[in-house]
């Protein structure tokens, strides 16, 4: 058999979720509700200067403070190593990323020195009694400007700031750009942003000296990959390392890998046989923790008459900050990949290049590259528009893939798997009557009032790389799933639930869904991507067809029937149509684990382990309407309405996919209208608090009309795509496209 939903009662289910009873109480246990007997707290002193070499480092006076037990430096830690690095582009240069700065600081809030002592206030004055003394070397912040020649250069070594330089080519562009009627350019800048989890970074780690196991608490989304990296850089087998993501307060993409603050306190933990605590401060998650887009890029569309789409051309410039952290590439590599969007482009010239920056280091947040992508076409596509006086989304229609080509190959040779662009878009303009507004729209601009309505489409590919999945029928009959993905937030405990209960044909409540800890899972990718439903689900829905068919087996012996009279109904089976003939899952379980009623060819236990590897990425597409006014007098922005059509293929949890939808909106939202980390020409953070970083507030979102069209993906037995990124991807170019539609009379 293979793998289908039992009835589907519970796939597409609005279920709330088992994880808000302990979280709305406030019992949930994040890393720094972990206090076991003896733990030390770690602090870190940090370089005040972007660019600097340490000339002097003393470090006396906090050895002798009070409640100190160690101070470590740079010389100590000098033999760990190296930091994992996702090179995506083989040929990349990789920069030294030392645990404790030694010589040199590239960024501001590098840490140069940890205190580790009884308190985290012990540890933290300490930390403020030792003395650096810093040669200011120039810095280098913006990511154009560090590619010019002349640049100071962050790493002697490499003579310039180029990290890699990639490019796609397709088709003949040259002949695209002489055969267009029109020539759209639209440069962007992506301001960089921060994540802000309600949780910053947090580790926890103890050692064991009697079985030399090391257990970390961490807040992170991926604990395998923590596991393993902390495993191979402290040397220790990786089966003696244990890594426990409790609840995570968010994640947003920065907390897939770990960081140096990570290693030292690892470290340290087996150096003084104590657990040691580190919990960031909010201004250290600002000034350290990866930072998320930031690029620059510079695209110029070619258009036929018709408004065909003939060629694209783009250059996109990518700050990487100083370390290259584990996804640095992910970015620069999703940007240019993933340009062609929903469109038909045949012909593309786009090269994506890495600069090292003396700033915090630049990886994956909330989209990685899929928002800059969809930022650049969409902005683009609106332009060409206007150029031609076509209908912003007439020209979308003329060029969308159409559904019969699937599977599409694009220019830059990503392979498609399902879509209905047109029927997302039309649903969407339908909707918020989308020829009413533009006759609205007419007459506010005679009354004088600024009002624009813009247009986004988008792709968001999901599911890259392999999920495990582990379903147990215990003696009791009660059942256990394990995923190797672990939640943020997102709500898997009640996803993967009512996926079991699916495909092996129980209540979702029947089933206890784990995750989060290295010791449950044979093996686990984690949470990035918005990839966890698709491949984490059907992981779990081919386990649990696995275990369904094993159970009918028994089953079918149990009641001595034919197999192919034995039918999986909830609870249990039965023969077809005869329900006195029922056998409870207890049953079968409890024949398993005693090796009773096998078929030939099985053994004892009622388990199976998937790990499900999708034969191409998913990719959710829908489409955004945004509505704005601008206030004459004071150029305030006011969104207005925001109308939104999203279609992640099936939908496991439409209240979840709900919520994903809303956050994302809200971290769209603050992309295109608050949120920016600034930094001096100095290097010096200058939106290094929430005073500073405006984060959207409730009133600063509008409440969207959301809905939804449903394509499901061929790839995985769910059909199911990812929604978890959508949000940033698809508002900034509607809510941008809205303004500059606005101010377009003028
Ligand atoms: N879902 C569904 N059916 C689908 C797709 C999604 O029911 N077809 C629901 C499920 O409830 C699932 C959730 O939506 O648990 C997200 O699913 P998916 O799109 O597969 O994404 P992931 O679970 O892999 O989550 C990652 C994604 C990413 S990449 C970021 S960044 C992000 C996000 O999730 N970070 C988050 N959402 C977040 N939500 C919270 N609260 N905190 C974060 O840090």
């Amino acid at each position: 058999m293979t793998a289908q939903p039992q009835d589907g009662s519970y796939i597409g289910r609005p279920l709330k979720r088992v994880e808000d009873r302990r979280l709305v109480q406030g019992r949930g246990r994040y890393v720094d509700d972990f206090n076991p007997p003896g733990c030390l707290s770690a602090a870190f002193l940090r370089s005040p200067y972007a660019h600097a070499r340490i000339t002097a480092l003393r470090v006396e006076a906090a050895r002798s403070a009070p409640g100190v037990v160690a101070v470590f430096t740079g010389a100590d830690v000098a033999h760990l190593g190296p930091m994992p690095v996702n090179r995506i582009f083989p040929a990349m240069k990789v920069p030294p990323h030392p645990i404790l700065a030694a010589e040199r600081v590239w960024a501001l809030g590098t840490p140069v020195a940890a205190v580790v002592a009884e308190s985290p206030y012990q540890a933290r004055d300490a930390a403020d009694l030792i003395e650096v003394e810093y040669e200011p070397l120039p810095p280098v912040v913006d990511p154009e400007a560090a590619l010019r020649p002349g640049a100071p250069v962050v790493f002697d070594e490499f003579g310039d700031n180029q990290s890699f330089a990639q490019s796609w080519r397709n088709g003949d562009v040259g002949a695209a750009f002489a055969a267009a009627a029109r020539v759209a350019k639209v440069r962007v800048v992506q301001q960089r942003l921060a994540a802000v989890a309600l949780e910053g970074r947090a580790i926890l780690a103890a050692w064991d000296p009697v079985t030399e196991e090391l257990t970390i608490w961490t807040s992170t989304q991926a604990p395998f990959r923590m596991r393993a990296e902390i495993a191979a850089i402290l040397g220790i087998p990786e089966g003696k390392v244990r890594a426990i993501a409790p609840e995570v307060g968010g994640g947003f993409g920065v907390k897939t890998a770990p960081y140096r603050e990570d290693v030292l306190v690892a470290w340290a933990a087996v150096q003084l046989a104590r657990p040691v605590k580190w919990i960031s401060s909010r201004s250290e998650d600002l000034l350290t923790t990866n930072h998320g887009r930031g690029g620059v890029s510079e695209g110029e569309l070619a258009v036929g008459a018709d408004g065909a789409i003939l060629g694209l051309r783009a250059r996109i410039v990518c700050p990487l900050g100083t370390a290259l952290v584990n996804s640095a590439a992910v970015t620069p590599y999703n940007h240019a990949r993933l340009l062609p969007g929903a469109y038909v482009i045949p012909a593309c010239d786009i090269e994506s290049r890495g600069a090292f920056t003396t700033t915090a280091p630049i990886g994956a947040y909330r989209g990685a590259g899929r928002p800059e992508a969809a930022f650049l076409i969409e902005r683009l596509v609106d332009e060409a528009a206007r150029a031609l006086g076509m209908d912003p989304a007439e020209i979308r229609r003329r060029n969308f893939i159409a559904p019969d080509r699937f599977p599409f190959m694009t220019a830059t040779g990503q392979v498609y798997d399902s879509g209905e662009y047109e029927r997302a878009m039309d649903k969407a303009l339908v909707l918020v009557g989308y020829r009413e507004l533009r006759k609205e729209q007419a007459a506010a601009r005679d009354r004088g009032e600024i009002m624009g309505i813009g247009l986004s489409t988008y792709v968001e590919p999901c599911g890259l790389g392999w999920e495990s999945g582990s379903v147990r029928v215990e003696r009791t009959g009660a059942v256990t799933a394990v995923t190797g993905s672990s939640a943020q937030g997102q709500g898997h405990e009640t996803t993967f639930a009512q996926v079991v209960a699916d495909f092996l044909g129980v209540e979702p409540s029947d089933v206890v869904v784990k995750h989060g800890d290295t010791q449950n899972a044979p093996q686990g990718f984690g949470t990035m991507g918005s990839r966890s439903v698709s491949l984490g689900g059907g992981a779990l829905a081919k386990a649990s067809t696995e275990v369904r068919d094993k159970g009918r087996r028994i089953a079918a012996n149990l009641i001595e029937a034919a197999l192919d009279d034995v039918v999986p109904v909830p609870g249990g089976f039965q023969v077809v149509g005869v329900p006195e003939r029922r056998v409870p899952w207890k049953r079968v379980a409890d024949a398993a684990y005693k090796g009773q009623a096998l078929a030939p060819g099985d053994t004892p236990g009622l388990d199976a382990t998937v790990f499900f590897q999708a034969p191409g990425e998913m990719w959710s597409f829908g489409c955004c309407v945004a509505v704005a006014r601008i206030e004459r007098e004071t150029g305030a922005i006011r969104l207005e309405r925001l109308l939104w059509v999203d279609d992640c293929g099936t939908v496991v949890n439409p209240l979840l996919v709900e919520g994903q939808l809303h956050g994302g909106l809200c971290q769209g939202v603050g992309q295109a209208l608050l949120e920016q980390i600034v930094y001096d020409a100095d290097g010096q953070l200058l939106s290094g608090t929430l005073m500073d970083y405006a984060v959207p507030r409730a009133a600063d979102v509008p409440v969207p009309i959301l809905d939804k069209t449903t394509t499901p993906s061929p790839r995985n037995p769910l059909g199911a795509k990812g929604a978890g990124e959508a949000g940033c991807i698809a508002v900034p170019p509607a809510i941008v496209n809205a303004v500059v539609d606005a101010l377009a009379p003028f």
